[in-house]
């Protein structure tokens, strides 16, 4: 195959731009001339510069962190993609082993524990993005995390014996409205303990911990 750009185009030598090694999306009228298939492109426009380059796909985490670096009940996972030349084709993603959906709203985590995310953007000339991946720990409002949280906050001993005590209640409250009063009256103790007892980490962790699981 021969691609032919004779002058017959008036198009001249200096006119032409392109390098060595640039790769060209050439369109043309074909010909065949002495058993030599042929494509004469009719100006300068029928070439352009191919798109070989991949998209990128940035991702972008918010939500409520605790101090150990996990969001509190829920993250939301924004993917942004961007191209050089042909433009976002579609982007993909999949939460751990699931299956890959397409990309269009942000993704919602709420499930407990550390989801890894893959995603990954294609352009519209077909350049598949390598896969990315992004690890996403949440903490889900629970009885076994909020004793979790209280035994690696660094607390007197005391304190930490009575805020067992007002989660146990919690616990076993009979019904949904006795654990929220249960609940709150466990963020209010918390609340309330002087500083001397509680650094502001804890103090801060346990507040957004029982501020989630009360809104
Ligand atoms: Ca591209």
């Amino acid at each position: 195959m021969t691609v032919r750009l004779d002058n017959r185009t008036g198009t001249t030598f200096d006119d032409f731009s392109y390098h060595n090694g640039d790769v060209l999306d050439i369109v043309g009228i074909s010909s065949e001339f002495k058993g030599t298939r042929q494509v004469k492109p009719r100006s300068l426009d029928d070439l352009k510069e191919a798109d070989v380059v991949a998209p990128e796909t940035a991702a972008e985490l918010s939500g409520t962190k605790l101090s150990d670096g996990s969001f509190m009940e829920q993250a939301i996972l924004r993917l942004g993609a961007t191209d050089d030349r042909s433009g976002i084709e579609k982007t993909i993603y999949r939460v751990n082993a699931g299956s890959w959906s397409d990309y269009s709203t942000p993704i919602r985590l709420t499930a407990d524990g550390v989801a890894t995310v893959a995603y990954r953007s294609v352009d519209k000339a077909g350049n598949w993005e390598p896969i990315k991946t992004a690890a996403v720990a949440v903490t889900a409002p629970t009885f076994a995390n909020l004793y979790a949280l209280i035994d690696r906050s660094p607390l007197r001993p005391a304190i930490k014996i009575a805020l067992k005590v007002h989660v146990k209640a919690a616990e076993r409250a009979k019904g949904d409205a006795m654990r929220r009063r249960q609940l709150q009256k466990t963020l209010d103790f918390v609340a309330h303990l002087p500083d001397r007892f509680i650094g502001e980490p804890a103090k801060q962790d346990l507040e957004i911990f029982l501020n989630a699981w009360l809104h």
